[in-house]
């Protein structure tokens, strides 16, 4: 089984993760975990903590001569901005340590600040929001990067874009290569494959920025090479796309998640819904002729595109803030504001692929297993065999 943990606060020393259940012998090539960390950290609207960050995996254990070992696997990212919080979030006690706490006692609406406070008990939110940062997607992304080394050795390639920026929504389909194209593009502001949409998703984020407000949106991921058979039917904790779900919305300020055109198949009829099914004899494979269940059905892959929506809702810090109650003194006051981003939609996309990564990987392992890469590759191989004569 797979498994991976993440722990660190947003400005503590360092994040890390920690993945177990993945076959020994993966490569693991460092400049595209960096390049992943480094994806993250990008898009039009991000605040300036990104001015100062520089992700970077630490690899502890688990890695021997840049593959896998069938142990579990640790790494560490640094936060650089813990130079500047080493008194705030210090883990031993010292004297005067009181006056050096930064204390958050104005809880921001929609923030976890107040129901995790009044969950553990503390009257400053500043124990809550330092783990409730969506920073903690760094490990995740690190940690996704190891799903996507292992499923790229079967042909599996996992990759976003962004469909809606606050009132602004890419209408038409995105091509494959479009989508290949922008996620190579570390220079697009907002990883939209539509440049006259995403000037306009950028007037958006502007728009939200000389308002002290903040904008969220929609991304999509898309896998591309996913076998049939991933996931299970037959009982409701395995079927995929309700992982795949609760992996998504896990996300910081991901609040709804949409698999292929689930939102619009509520309101259509069956015949304009369901994908027709054909055989494509050269491939020996069935096909449909379009893919409005993205890829999955009864919770199984079906060998189109598996394809993810996750929507964002503007992230709740805000420059010119909502009302909210003293935690302390129950007052009216204005909720606290740190410096903060305005949009974090393409962060959200890298983020939902390093969780869409995740569970395929997870998936992958339970169908094939293998303690190695080479008895997945053969339990694999002869799976796809068995289809071939399907
Ligand atoms: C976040 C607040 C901001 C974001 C942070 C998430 O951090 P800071 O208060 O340090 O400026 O930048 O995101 C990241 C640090 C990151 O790497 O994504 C929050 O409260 O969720």
């Amino acid at each position: 089984m797979l498994r991976f943990v993440t722990a660190g606060e947003s400005h503590g020393q360092a994040l890390v993760a920690w993945i177990s259940g993945l076959p020994a012998g993966i490569r693991v090539d460092l400049d595209f975990v960096t390049r992943e960390l480094h994806r993250r950290q990008l898009g039009y609207g991000r605040g300036g903590r990104q001015r100062l960050e520089k992700d970077q995996a630490d690899f502890l254990a688990g890695v021997r001569h840049g593959k896998t070992i069938g142990a579990p696997v640790a790494l560490r990212i640094e936060n650089r901005d813990w130079k500047n919080w080493e008194q705030a979030l210090a883990v031993e006690d010292s004297e005067g340590a009181e006056d050096q706490r930064r204390p958050l006692t104005a809880p921001r609406p929609g923030h976890a600040d107040l129901a995790g406070a009044q969950k553990f008990n503390f009257h400053d939110a500043r124990y809550v929001l330092e783990r409730a940062s969506a920073r903690e997607t760094a490990a995740r992304v690190a940690a996704g990067a190891l799903a996507k080394l292992f499923l790229r050795e079967f042909g599996v390639t996992v990759l976003s874009h962004t469909i809606g920026v606050g009132h602004v929504r890419l209408e038409r389909a995105a091509g494959w290569e479009e989508i290949v194209a922008i996620c190579e593009n570390l220079d697009s502001p907002l990883r939209c494959v539509d440049p006259e949409m995403e000037a306009k998703m950028k007037a958006e984020v502007d728009h939200a920025l000389r308002a002290g407000d903040s904008v969220g949106g929609i991304f999509e991921v898309v896998a591309r090479g996913v076998c049939p058979g991933l996931g299970n039917h037959a009982q409701w904790d395995e079927k995929l796309d309700g992982r795949i779900a609760r992996a998504v919305l896990s996300i910081q300020a991901v609040k709804a998640v949409e698999i292929g055109t689930g939102v619009g198949n509520a309101q259509n009829y069956g015949s304009e819904v369901q994908d027709e099914i054909r055989y494509d004899s050269s491939r020996k494979r069935f096909e449909r002729s379009s893919n409005r269940a993205g890829g999955l059905e009864g919770g199984i892959t079906n060998g189109q595109d598996i394809v993810v929506r996750g929507y964002l809702k503007p992230i709740s810090t805000l420059r010119r803030p909502l009302l909210t109650a003293d935690l302390n003194t129950k007052e009216a006051v204005k909720a606290a504001y740190e410096r903060s981003d305005v949009c974090v939609v393409p962060a959200g996309g890298v983020a939902g692929e390093a969780m869409v990564a995740i569970e395929l990987a997870g998936a992958f392992v339970e169908k094939f297993g293998g303690d190695s890469l080479e008895e997945t590759r053969r339990n694999f191989e002869g799976y796809e065999r068995q289809l071939d004569r399907f």
